[in-house]
């Protein structure tokens, strides 16, 4: 008897040891958003392709840019692979800093996202990129909508840009129209180029825009974390976002807490994947300008890439 329970213990210490050192991965699918601008939906196609590579099932699941960190950290999603700086630095923070959401590894590419114009726009408001040379022409920009104000288009909602609590911080002369999509802003600037007419709109880098247009950021007053949290920094003492975006914003992967016991293979593959801006800009032109759906996108980019993300494969390197 005393034998059996013996031999019984060591089978149990030996199942559990054994469990230990080859943890395989779960089953369970894991689920990788996609949001509203092309790079990221074409990325996530990309980091979707090498996880199965571990031998893992993903699930593409459309979810707002925000929301996605509230879903990352509840185990919704398991990964968030465009984590810009500007738009969503504050609400990945939040969940990294309650715990729930970790931050995986961090691209080359480094990010911008701002106010922009077409280089013929400087002809017709003289002063550019500064900020302060807006309000002289604010009604150049003006539409009917926004008259006497300019307008300045900004991007769809979810990328909470604060952009009209800049426009009353910095006391501008313009009123803030959101696109309803990333493409709506992308056809408003080619028929205001097509008539050399101004206009000033959101628009980031890495993106697929540089090759089409010359153009430039405007530079407002520099970035800095305390301008979005105390009002008493920067030129306006009353008021928060008197100040531009992060010029050298970071591009982050971020993972729900689990994730690296969950799927210990594709973790570490995960936290291997490394964009630089050109990655990111070739992944938007190819759905943008080749018109390519985001699986077949997906393919072209691995397939011209394949040393690197063989190294990011294999759990030697
Ligand atoms: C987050 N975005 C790249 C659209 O600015």
């Amino acid at each position: 008897m005393k034998k059996l329970v013996q031999s019984t213990g060591l089978a149990a210490i030996l199942a559990l040891t054994g469990s230990m050192a080859f943890a395989e991965d779960s089953t369970d699918a894991i689920k990788i958003p996609t949001h509203n601008w092309s790079s990221q939906i074409v990325g996530a196609h990309i980091v979707g392709k090498l996880l199965e590579k571990t031998g893992a099932t993903v699930e593409y699941v459309s979810t707002d840019s925000q929301v996605v960190y509230t879903a990352a950290c509840e185990g919704d999603v398991h990964l968030v692979h465009e984590v810009w700086e500007g738009a969503f630095g504050v609400a990945f923070q939040k969940v990294v800093d309650e715990g729930c959401v970790v931050d995986a590894a961090t691209h080359d590419a480094k990010t911008r996202e701002e106010w922009w114009y077409p280089s013929y726009v400087e002809e017709i408001c003289p002063g550019l990129p500064a900020w302060d040379a807006l309000n002289a022409c604010a009604e150049k920009f003006a539409t009917a909508e926004t008259s006497p104000k300019g307008r300045f288009l900004g991007g769809p909602v979810d990328w909470l840009k604060h952009d009209a609590e800049r426009v009353e911080a910095l006391d501008l002369n313009f009123e803030v129209v959101n696109a309803g999509s990333a493409a709506a802003l992308w056809a408003e600037l080619e028929s205001a180029a097509k008539r050399k007419e101004p206009i000033v709109l959101f628009n980031w880098t890495p993106n697929f825009i540089e090759a089409l247009y010359e153009g430039k950021f405007v530079e407002f007053p520099e970035f800095d974390a305390k301008c979005k949290d105390d009002p008493s920094w920067g030129t306006n003492k009353d008021m928060t976002y008197d100040c531009g975006n992060p010029k050298d914003g970071y591009l982050k992967i971020a993972a729900w807490k689990e994730f690296p016991t969950k799927w210990p293979k594709a973790y570490a593959v995960l936290q291997k994947i490394n964009f630089t801006n050109m990655d990111v800009a070739v992944q938007a032109k190819l759905a943008d300008i080749d018109n390519m759906e985001p699986a077949q996108a997906a393919d072209k980019w691995l397939a011209d890439n394949e040393s690197r993300w063989k190294a990011w494969i294999d759990p030697a390197s």
